[in-house]
Order: C-alpha cells, then sequence, then structure tokens
C-alpha cells in the first residue's frame, strides 16, 4: 500500500516567499520550505491496481492552465487549532480542477473524505494554546494582507508520502500537465 496525495507543487520564488512569511510568525512545526504544496485530493493508502486506476484517470483529465494567487492567514481546528495556513484567492478555475481530479480519483475506486476543498497551504502542523495562540493571532493580524505574485498552474502532481518519524517525505510520482 502507497500512501498518496495530488496536489500542486509551487515556484521556487512562491516557496521562497511563504518561507519567509513563515519565518515572521511565531510557528512551531514548521512544514520545511521543500514540503510546501496545495493539496487538491487527499487519496490515502493506495494498493497498485488502485493507483494505477487513479493515474490513467489523471492522464485522461484535460483542463486548461490557469493562474492563481496565495493570499492570507488561516487557522485550521476552529476553537482549538491545530494548523496554520495561507489561503488562496477564490479561484474557478483551481475549483473545477480539484472537482475533476476528485472525481478521476472516486472512479478509479478511491474513497475520498466528503470535507468541503478547503484550498490552503499549510504552513506549520502545530496546537498553539494560551499566550502561543495569542502571539500568533496578533502576528497573523499583522501579516493580513500577505498576497503572492500570481503563480502559474501548468501541471499537478501525484506524491508519495512517507510518514514515520519527524518530517513527512514527499515523494514525485507523476507529473499531470493541464492544456
Ligand atoms: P494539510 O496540509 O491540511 O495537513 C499530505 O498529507 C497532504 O494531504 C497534506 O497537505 C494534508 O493536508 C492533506 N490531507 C488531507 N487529508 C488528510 C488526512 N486525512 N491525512 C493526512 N493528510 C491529509
Amino acid at each position: 500500500m502507497i500512501r498518496t496525495f495530488a496536489a500542486l507543487d509551487l515556484p521556487a520564488a512562491t516557496r521562497d516567499r511563504l518561507r519567509m512569511l513563515g519565518e515572521m510568525l511565531p510557528l512551531k512545526r514548521r512544514v520545511p520550505p521543500e514540503n510546501l504544496h496545495l493539496t487538491l485530493v487527499f487519496l490515502g493508502e493506495l494498493d497498485d491496481p488502485t493507483l494505477e486506476s487513479a493515474h490513467d484517470g489523471f492522464d485522461a483529465l484535460r483542463h486548461p492552465a490557469f493562474d492563481l494567487r496565495i493570499e492570507g492567514l488561516g487557522l485550521f481546528g476552529g476553537d482549538r487549532p491545530r494548523a496554520v495556513y495561507a489561503g488562496v484567492a477564490p479561484s474557478e478555475a483551481l475549483m473545477r480542477l480539484q472537482a475533476g481530479v476528485a472525481r478521476a480519483a472516486r472512479t478509479a475506486g478511491v474513497a475520498l473524505a466528503t470535507r468541503r476543498f478547503v484550498p490552503h497551504v499549510t504552513l506549520a502542523r502545530w496546537q498553539p494554546r494560551g499566550p502561543d495562540l495569542v502571539r500568533l493571532e496578533h502576528a497573523m493580524a499583522q501579516m493580513s494582507g500577505f498576497a503572492t505574485d500570481p503563480v502559474e498552474v501548468t501541471e499537478f502532481v501525484l506524491y508519495r508520502s512517507d510518514l514515520g518519524g519527524g518530517q513527512a517525505r514527499y515523494t514525485e510520482l507523476c507529473r499531470y500537465p493541464l492544456a
């Protein structure tokens, strides 16, 4: 079984921008710059035939390339935050691509979580509490106007994720170009 997800890779300049943003925030358990990505669909643990079918489905998708902008900051987890993320400016093209990738995965027999897609790039996976949370929210408010230059989206990527120990290790399995 292979743990996989489909995501947008980010250009070096965008990663660098997000790294600098992350360094200006009082974060713990930061996602290292090489691991920053925008998840489209988390596929979970797949056996070989299902992975092969998902790959065929992704390969057959035809979506136009588009631009998006990473902007704003948010916390996942409601009253008990557990992750800090950079948001994404509303993008119909991104929502259509995500829906296409999710449909292809379901058609291949992948059981996807039904929760709503909230486009984001996770900057830190950590549960700030008490004074840490107050400091973080203050810094986030000061940087709420953060936005990257437009990011050209010309492909999406199927990744393998290996957890074990400390940081997750992501390995590219295949790139799927957009038209
Ligand atoms: P996150 O950034 O919000 O944590 C690889 O694990 C990617 O898939 C991560 O970016 C993670 O999103 C996303 N993901 C979605 N659902 C997941 C799940 N149930 N377990 C782990 N990662 C998940």
